[in-house]
């Protein structure tokens, strides 16, 4: 078994739990449709659906929501999330909204020309859709290595240039006006990319004038992984290493609820010298989310949001961040459970096509081995596959992405190392006997974004 390191905190409020026989999950998940999604959250023992929202605030960030100013307008929590942007980040200028998703739309709205060609280091369920929804064409130009859960290459979540030269000389400049790049790539299986191929696409995208807009969700804990395994910046600070990512970028958009260690709450970022996109943004977003002074987050949320991003900055709870993934990784590996490798930064992620190597992936492996592992032990995980990748709006086929995975989300200081080895025993044992595990056939299909309420059953017979 990995070393433990040990978490830089300790816990002063608890909420109970509640254990659940398998004959309660059994009816529980059928009454789901088979989608965790839809399980309600006193059915779950461990919650590891997504680390979004779901992680625990410190006591200065509590402390912090007591000075909600709930002012309408010009509210000082706002200045003060300005401030921490601009000091943790280096960005000049932000307009916050209620979460990333609500970023997304506004960026893309103001940015894309119908016909746009949006090359990003692997899809994002939200990113993509939103990209569509203003006229793009998403393009995959991550590195091969990305695709390949059993490869132990360190950097999975690079930009592959060659692949991002071939789409400029199909579709022209014209076409290919942005790319954006995302850290700790979530569909890859938290993989990061390193700073100096962050560097190399910075200096690819200035020469022909391509912007790159970051998706900087998960930025500290790429910055760890950076720290960890670039030999130039292993003594720099996480703080510094993350200001060096960003200043390869024109702008970002941030998911808060995840390094932002806050339970909601997003925002737009951009450099002086675009004020144009700024102003474009800044404008829109009284339409969707709330006065650019608060974007759809109530006072409280910004200040604690402002606390959140200078304390994911801390390299020791960084460390013990992906030592308690290490830990899970590791003693499902030694059980020769199939995992994407390396361990990544936000999950554990489980090879569910190898796993349940006697299905089709038009059976939805992955979506039948998430509601599996619930009916065995009550943790909730996710689909991470074919069900999330949707359906190509051309020809209506499935999309059958490479990586067909479920995916064990942790909590940001939320579980202890028992509730890791509780989740790792209960999916070794189910790995015992896969072979009785049938497949699934949609009942419900929502059009957009349908992982989200889908319905199935088993194929039986
Ligand atoms: N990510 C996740 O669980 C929550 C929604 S999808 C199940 O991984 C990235 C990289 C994300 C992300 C959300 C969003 C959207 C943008 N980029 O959920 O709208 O991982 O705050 O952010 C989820 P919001």
């Amino acid at each position: 078994m990995p070393r433990c390191i040990p978490e830089p905190y300790k816990i002063k409020v608890v909420e109970p739990l509640r254990m659940t026989t398998r004959e309660h999950r059994q009816s529980c998940i059928e009454a789901a449709g088979y989608n965790t999604f839809l399980l309600d959250s006193k059915d779950v023992f461990i919650d590891l659906l997504t680390d979004s929202g779901t992680g625990a605030m410190s006591d200065v960030q509590w402390a912090g929501m007591m000075r909600g100013d709930e002012a309408y307008a010009g509210s000082r929590n706002f200045y003060n999330l300005c401030d921490a942007v601009r000091d943790v980040l280096g960005y000049d200028m932000m307009v916050p909204t209620h979460q990333g998703r609500g970023a997304e739309h506004l960026f893309f709205q103001n940015f894309l020309r119908k016909g746009d060609i949006v090359p990003m280091n692997m899809y994002f369920t939200t990113t993509r859709q939103h990209a569509e929804l203003a006229g793009g064409i998403f393009k995959d130009i991550i590195v091969d290595e990305a695709h390949d859960p059993a490869s132990r290459f360190e950097w999975k979540g690079n930009v592959d240039l060659g692949k991002l030269q071939a789409l400029i000389d199909e579709y022209g400049l014209e076409r290919v006006r942005m790319i954006s790049m995302a850290p700790d790539v979530n569909m890859a299986g938290g993989q990061p990319f390193s700073l100096s191929n962050a560097k190399e696409v910075h200096a690819f995208c200035r020469k022909l004038g391509i912007k790159i807009y970051m998706d900087i969700t998960r930025i500290a804990e790429n910055a760890f992984f950076i720290k960890e395994r670039e030999q130039e910046y292993a003594e720099w600070s996480i703080k510094e290493i993350i200001r060096e990512i960003c200043a390869q970028s024109d702008g970002c958009w941030m998911s808060a609820k995840k390094d932002g260690l806050v339970n909601i709450g997003g925002f737009l970022a951009f450099f002086k010298h675009e004020d144009e996109m700024f102003q474009k943004c800044r404008s829109m977003v009284v339409v969707y989310e709330g006065l650019h002074t608060y974007g759809g987050m109530a006072g409280r949320d910004m200040e604690a949001l402002a606390v959140g991003l200078r304390e994911v900055c801390n390299n020791d709870y960084l460390a013990a961040r992906v030592g308690q993934l290490r830990l899970l990784h590791g003693m499902l590996d030694e059980a020769g459970v199939p995992l994407v490798h390396p361990c990544g930064g936000h999950g554990v992620f489980v090879d569910a096509r190898a796993f349940l190597d006697h299905l089709d992936q038009d059976e939805f492996p992955a979506q039948m081995l998430a509601a599996q592992i619930y009916v065995e032990s009550g943790v909730r995980s996710m689909e991470r596959g074919n069900v999330s990748a949707g359906r190509d709006p051309e020809t209506g086929e499935n999309r059958h992405p490479r990586l067909e995975l479920v995916r064990l989300t942790v909590p940001r200081r939320v579980y202890t190392q028992t509730h890791m080895e509780f989740t790792a025993e209960g999916i070794i044992e189910l790995y015992k006997r896969r072979e009785s595990i049938p497949g699934l056939r949609f009942t419900y299909e929502p059009e957009t974004l349908r992982f989200f309420q889908a319905r199935f059953e088993p194929i039986t017979g």
